[in-house]
């Protein structure tokens, strides 16, 4: 039994080496696992599965084969994929879970996220969240034609890298009061979540036991990439190294 934890890959046509990167996970060490949760951010940008699939013929391909090899794939939206629908589903055999949720793993409840929810000293982006995590704004950004969503996308790109100069380290970090206020709210004393790109493992007391928020690292075809693995019962993360 092992289940593998990855965010923020943020894949792109431009970058040929990190798709390579992902592939190589998905024909090898994603092999061992009988779940794995994509928690946002898998792609850099998404603009309908009718635009962005036919960008990605070898992601898609190698994500139905390691469904076919007996992992269970699931994925949850991140800030830049949240259009990722029900025809890359169908495509990849995977699930798209709703953003936070608990799952059971080994027995425990575990909160996972892909994490921009906590970030609520980031106004700005909590409005953006608000927009993207509603249906019928989603729906209404699914009737625009390709090449307008295509326009959109890179406007919030160039919007978001020129926001983030303006913007401290501690208001795109997670808002701790927040945190606490979702794992007490869905009874979880152990949350995975990724977005901040601050890979780290963090234990406190919180209501008088210990609590963990285990922090996903972002991919990158020169630095590599990392899965959170769990074995029973055993966290580890797997460094995956470019070729
Ligand atoms: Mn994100």
């Amino acid at each position: 039994m092992e289940t593998h934890f990855i965010a923020d890959l943020h894949l792109q046509p431009g970058r040929p080496a990190l798709t390579a990167l992902f592939l190589a996970y998905l024909a090898g060490p994603a092999r061992a696992a009988d779940q794995l949760y994509i928690l946002g951010d898998l792609f850099e940008y998404w603009i309908g599965d009718d635009g962005s699939m036919p960008d990605y013929p070898q992601v898609v391909q190698a994500l139905t084969e390691l469904a076919n090899s007996g992992t269970t794939l699931y994925v949850q939206h991140g800030n830049r994929d949240f259009m990722l629908g029900s025809e890359f589903c169908a495509a990849t055999g995977a699930t798209i879970l709703d953003d936070p949720v608990v799952i059971s793993l080994g027995g425990e409840a575990v909160l996972i996220s892909h994490g921009d929810l906590f970030c609520t000293d980031d106004h700005d982006h909590q409005r953006f969240r608000e927009r993207y995590t509603d249906p019928a704004w989603r729906a209404r950004m699914q009737a625009l034609p390709i090449w307008l969503r295509r326009l959109i996308a890179r406007y919030a790109r160039w919007r978001s890298r020129r926001g983030h100069r303006h913007k401290s380290a501690t208001i795109m970090d997670v808002n701790q009061d927040t945190v606490e206020q979702w794992m007490h709210r869905r009874g979880c004393r152990r949350l995975v979540h990724g977005h901040t790109h601050r890979p780290a493992d963090h234990e406190w007391r919180l209501g008088g036991a210990s609590a963990q928020r285990h922090v996903l690292s972002d991919w990158d075809e020169h630095r590599g990439g990392e899965a959170l693995v769990v074995r029973g019962g055993e966290l580890t993360r797997l460094p995956l190294q470019p070729a």
